[in-house]
């Protein structure tokens, strides 16, 4: 990649060129791009500058990944230790954890994955505080954590704000869109009835990607802002919950004043917890289970009995497939159908093809091919 200087120049260029268009329905387009390439720019800059980003390579393990996203000082190295026994060090000042520190929560058969990382702060997206390799783990995320300290919930719509231009939408629906690239006949555009920016725009936006033949299929309303975040600069859309800490420091009505706040503003589940004391940690499993959609089938031999003890994992909206496919590819290849027991089957040992999906608690019994 180019050296920091020629990075910084470009960026001082482009911010030039962007200071002084003027907005108006020709260049929204135009400025659109403009603020994506500074982005990336910036993220550029940001990872040269800080070097020390080395140790954050963690790989993701076991049956989901939840990381713990909060400003410094927040307790998330506290509930760490709380939901995963997983030590991390605990300090009352800012930036004791400078690293990314796993632990694993063994809940109901499943094995969850929780990340403790450094915290986040305002001006992480250009780099602050190894903001940009904070947000490299963040991405990878199945479910984010939010951990708050609830006598400063303000906390809570930064993060989100900081995590947007980090490129991690929090709690947004993905736009939906299908890009069928061609050899020939330029972009094409099937907008389906639906507002989506004009022809022009579009083509202008896929041309930024090296894009120059394809079928566009809009599936749902769209600004070209989000088309933008979708197809240029590579945006993931992420569940978040809330742990609103340190609910020791306030009393009974001050917890349900900001819980209910942040409730109705960040529409998603706050669950008001100490990581000090202990207090309603359980509770947070549960919830950290059931919003990871998490689902336990349990294995049945054909003339035998399941082992409750033993359940197999898999994500809401799986298969049967899918869980042959846990098992082993020649497992997959191999299996005919199957016989279902449970929410999602009609009647007992229901039989079933390889693509039908499964609900927590259902028995399986696995046919194959003889091999
Ligand atoms: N009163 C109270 N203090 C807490 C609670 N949880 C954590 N703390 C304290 O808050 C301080 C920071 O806790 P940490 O767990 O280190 O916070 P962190 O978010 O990991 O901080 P960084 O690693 O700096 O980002 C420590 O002094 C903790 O003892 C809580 O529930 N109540
Ligand atoms: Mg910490």
């Amino acid at each position: 990649m180019a050296d920091k200087r020629v990075l910084q120049e470009k960026l001082d260029e482009l911010q030039e060129s962007y200071s002084k268009t003027k907005y108006n329905k020709a260049t929204n387009k135009y400025l659109g791009i403009l603020r994506s390439k500074m982005a990336k720019l910036r993220r550029a800059l940001a990872e040269k500058k800080s070097k020390k980003g080395a140790g954050f390579g963690v790989k993701k393990s076991g049956d989901a990944t939840v990381v713990l996203v909060g400003f410094p000082n927040a307790g998330k190295s506290s509930l760490l230790k709380q939901l995963t026994g997983a030590e991390s060090k605990v300090a009352d000042y800012a930036f004791t954890t400078l690293d990314v520190i796993p632990g694993m929560l063994e809940y109901k058969g499943a094995r969850i994955q929780v990340l403790d990382v450094p915290g986040l702060i305002e001006g992480a997206h250009i780099g602050k505080g190894a903001g940009t390799q904070v947000a490299s783990v963040i991405r990878v995320a199945d479910l984010l954590l939010f951990v708050i300290d609830a006598t400063v919930p303000e906390q809570m719509p930064k993060l989100v704000e900081e995590l947007s231009l980090l490129d991690i939408k929090v709690n947004r629906q993905k736009p939906r869109i299908m890009v069928e690239e061609k050899k020939s006949g330029g972009i094409v555009v099937e907008s389906n009835k639906h507002r989506v920016p004009d022809r022009r725009e579009v083509i202008a936006v896929l041309n930024e990607t090296g894009v120059y033949n394809c079928k566009v299929i809009f599936y749902n309303d769209m600004t070209l802002d989000e088309l933008i975040e979708l197809v240029v600069d590579n945006a993931v859309y992420t569940k978040g919950i809330i742990a609103l800490n340190k609910i020791d420091l306030l009393d009974k009505i001050g917890i349900e004043q900001v819980r209910n706040e942040l409730e109705s503003k960040q529409k998603t589940q706050v669950v008001p917890i100490s990581a000090s004391k202990g207090t309603n940690i359980e509770n947070l499993k549960e919830r950290l289970f059931e919003n990871l959609g998490i689902i336990r089938v349990y294995l049945k031999p054909k003339d035998g009995n399941a082992d409750f003890s033993k359940p197999f994992i898999i994500r809401e909206g799986g298969s049967v497939l899918q869980v042959a496919k846990g098992l082993h590819t020649k497992a997959a290849k191999n299996l005919k159908y199957a016989y279902v027991t449970g929410r999602s089957a009609k009647f007992s040992d229901q039989k079933v093809g390889p693509e039908h999906v499964l609900q927590d608690g259902d028995l399986l019994t696995l046919v194959f091919e003889k091999f």
